[in-house]
């Protein structure tokens, strides 16, 4: 079902007539990302102005009114219903899709067969909506796909760190659901935008223009992470901004990248803004620091002194955590697109984290 969401919505945008509103479409936009990437995009439609085309959000559940104030349109409803997406097909002339919507590594490995019904379903119907999207209006769709380092694999901590940083096309064998469907929606898009119906007589050329982007653990000021396994990083300091001692899940020593939102955002509005002709691939690893679980700690108890932070590992999400790489090699993300982080672990702490998270739990 499609169902608009009611109060507060605001439509300066509204469909009207049986002319097609052209839109940018964000999925899963209740998540994590979506609250940044919506802030940017209605930041950029206000520099737009009328020509800005209507920004439509989407997700399984109610978006918060912060949100919903970021956007023209916006529906519950689930990117497995193929019939809900004819309608938004219908409604809208699409140019652009962000499609966020997944279920992360730990919640994925509850329910693996679900993970992937939404994970790689979701995705083949964003990416057939958009190649139909491209076919009715003539116009290649550029299609954002979050991929993430879960698509890496090391079969144990000393692979691991005999492996150091990785590069793009090596050590694809991902040990969770979520890394294995993060992959596969790298090969789909790509099979998308080359390769899509390749023997039919009425083919259209690269419909969609698809490029994505393996994200490390994310930090955000403004929301708490759910359903990840590299969580522990921004709950270690979301709790000790709280006041409440917080039980670390992996080993102090455990490493993998983080970047924080901020910086997130900016390298998909970088990635989405470059010229084709300059993109040498279709996926592209970015990286910004890699401190290990007591790097963080140890920061967090100097920030906000008398944390109280114990390390409990599971054994389960610890092993998630031991296949997945410790740090990335962004340098084609650098040659093709400009690609560099703004923060060092420290700047991120003291310039963007800690000021804001202070405010927020004032
Ligand atoms: C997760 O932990 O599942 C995600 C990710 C690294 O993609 N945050």
């Amino acid at each position: 079902m499609l169902s608009p969401q009611a109060h507060g919505t605001h439509h300066p945008h509204a469909p009207t007539g049986v002319q097609r509103k052209a839109a940018i479409l964000v999925t899963g936009a209740g998540g994590e990302m979506g609250h940044g990437l919506l802030t940017m995009l209605r930041a950029h439609a206000e520099v737009a102005g009328d020509d800005a085309p209507a920004i439509v959000a989407m997700d399984i559940r109610e978006l918060a009114p912060e949100i919903r104030e970021c956007c023209d349109h916006t529906y519950v409803g689930d990117i497995c219903d193929r019939a809900m997406l004819e309608r938004l097909l219908a409604m809208y002339e699409i140019g652009e899709v962000y499609h966020l919507a997944a279920l992360l590594s730990t919640r994925g490995e509850f329910a693996p067969e679900t993970a992937h019904h939404v994970n790689v379903g979701g995705t083949i119907n964003m990416l057939h909506l958009a190649a139909e999207q491209a076919r009715t209006h003539g116009r290649t769709v550029k299609f954002f796909f979050p991929s993430s380092i879960a698509a890496y694999g090391m079969a144990s901590v000393a692979a691991k760190r005999a492996a150091g940083t990785v590069g793009e096309d090596e050590h694809l064998d991902p040990h969770t659901m979520y890394g294995c469907n993060k992959l596969e929606g790298e090969h789909l898009g790509r099979y998308y935008e080359f390769h899509y119906r390749k023997l039919a007589k009425d083919r259209t050329e690269r419909p969609i223009d698809f490029r994505s982007i393996r994200f490390p653990g994310i930090i955000s000021a403004e929301t708490v992470p759910s359903g990840g396994t590299s969580d522990y990083g921004p709950e270690m300091i979301h709790a000790a901004a709280a006041g409440k001692p917080y039980r670390c899940f992996v080993r102090p020593d455990s490493r993998i990248p983080f970047m924080t939102m901020p910086e997130a955002i900016d390298a998909i509005v970088r990635l989405m803004a470059a010229p084709k002709a300059s993109l040498s691939r279709s996926t592209y690893n970015v990286a910004s620091f890699s401190p290990s679980a007591a790097d963080f700690a140890a920061l967090v108890q100097s920030t906000f002194p008398g944390a109280e932070i114990s390390f409990e590992p599971d054994a389960g999400r610890q092993s998630i955590i031991d296949s997945w790489p410790e740090s990335c090699d962004d340098s084609a993300a650098r040659r093709d697109w400009g690609w560099s982080p703004s923060h060092t672990l420290e700047t991120a702490f003291r310039e963007y984290l800690v000021p804001r998270i202070r405010e927020r739990y004032a």
